[in-house]
């Protein structure tokens, strides 16, 4: 009786997005309590075309920076922050930042900066803009997308400014989106279980909404593999479309799979998430979240060969070459760190799609 109920209620979301009709938090939850990874994939996939998606896989090339692993936050999840006496605590100036920057800059032509980082208490308003103006004189064509809303809420509380005030500084001084990250899941039940020490979620969307009213697009994400339950997931999912809705900012959604190792969680016995669960996770994004133009599949977290696979559950883009990368390996990720141009072209083509360079802002570059 359980299963043809479930078939009967697969049956009746795919008449739905047959329809173009809008899926609510039931249908959400019986996509992610199906075991049909197979037909959520094909559904997945056929939201996507039928909402306008064509065979392009975008990806842009990027370059990777976290100016500091100093953070006050001690997110449970959380395996790269240090305390500022701890080994391997780091804070980089603005100036080591853009000799950085500047000298991969000529070994691979990236067009894109994405930098996130712990929050240290020690710094002040003017090490943010500072880091961004250097940037952005460094290197004035590279779009920089930095700082989740969690680092924009903590210069809020270093300066005593709106959040509005400051995206108005860090933007007149060049910042041109910011990440997604910091959303992890937006269940006050789970923020207080894995990040207690975190801002309110209001304080995310606080932050997304203000940017997109500044005409500063952002990308979100959820970090699943936890402790959320599926209707926390849902809810979720639910809520960025809400905001999406009202604003039209966000570029694309990014589910980041839990990596446990050197993290409290690993000492109680949790493990990496399963590749049945990531394609779940990309398959109900695309199809709950209807007004998303791009989802991410994020080959540092899933795998290149899982990545791939995503482009058929509902993924168009498999975020970038990134060169250094320390959040996920720091917490156990196996994947490299860096992809070449050349290796991202022949991964998408063998996925029988087709590779599309963007910019952050999904202009077409190059079509491979
Ligand atoms: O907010 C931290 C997550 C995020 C772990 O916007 C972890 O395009 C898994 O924001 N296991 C920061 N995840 C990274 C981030 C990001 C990444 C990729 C693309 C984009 C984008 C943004 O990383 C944090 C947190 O949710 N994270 N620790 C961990 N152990």
């Amino acid at each position: 009786m359980a299963v043809v109920d479930h078939i009967r209620s697969l049956d009746s979301i795919r008449e739905k997005v047959e329809a173009g009709e809008r899926l609510d938090f039931d249908d959400g939850l019986v996509l992610m309590e199906s075991d049909d990874l197979l037909a959520l994939g094909e559904l997945a996939d056929l939201a996507r075309t039928l909402r306008g998606g064509t065979d392009d896989v975008y990806f842009v090339q990027n370059l990777y920076l976290n100016q500091t692993n100093i953070c006050r936050v001690k997110c449970k999840f959380c395996a790269f922050a240090r305390t500022e006496r701890q080994e391997g605590a780091y804070l980089y100036t603005p100036e080591q930042l853009v000799e950085d920057a500047v000298a991969q800059h000529e070994l691979s032509a990236f067009t894109e900066i994405h930098m996130v980082g712990g929050e240290a208490p020690d710094v002040d308003l003017d090490y943010y803009v500072g880091i961004v103006s250097s940037l952005h004189e460094g290197l004035p064509d590279v779009h920089l997308k930095c700082f989740t809303a969690s680092e924009i809420h903590h210069m809020t509380t270093l300066s005593g400014l709106s959040h509005e005030q400051v995206l108005r500084e860090l933007r007149d001084a060049g910042l041109g989106s910011l990440p997604g990250g910091g959303a992890e899941v937006f269940a006050e039940r789970v923020r207080r279980l894995v990040a207690p020490g975190k801002e309110h979620p209001d304080c995310w969307f606080h932050t997304h909404r203000t940017a997109h009213g500044l005409g500063i697009p952002t990308h979100c994400t959820m970090l699943y593999g936890h402790v959320e339950t599926y209707e926390e997931r849902v809810d979720h999912l639910l809520r960025l479309r809400e905001l999406q809705d009202e604003t039209g900012g966000f570029l694309a959604f990014i589910p980041l799979a839990f990596h446990p190792e050197n993290t409290v969680f690993e000492r109680r016995g949790w493990t990496f998430t399963a590749g049945s669960d990531d394609l779940k996770m990309i398959a109900v994004s695309r199809l709950v979240l209807d007004n998303f133009p791009n989802i991410k599949a994020y080959w540092i977290m899933m795998g290149m060969p899982m990545a791939q696979v995503a482009l058929h559950f509902g993924a168009n883009d498999v975020q970038g070459t990134v060169v250094r990368e320390e959040i996920f390996h720091a917490a156990g990720a196996k994947t490299e760190t860096e992809q070449q141009v050349d290796e991202l072209v022949r991964f998408v083509r063998a996925a029988g799609r087709t590779p599309i360079q963007r910019d952050t802002l999904y202009h077409e570059l190059r079509r491979w």
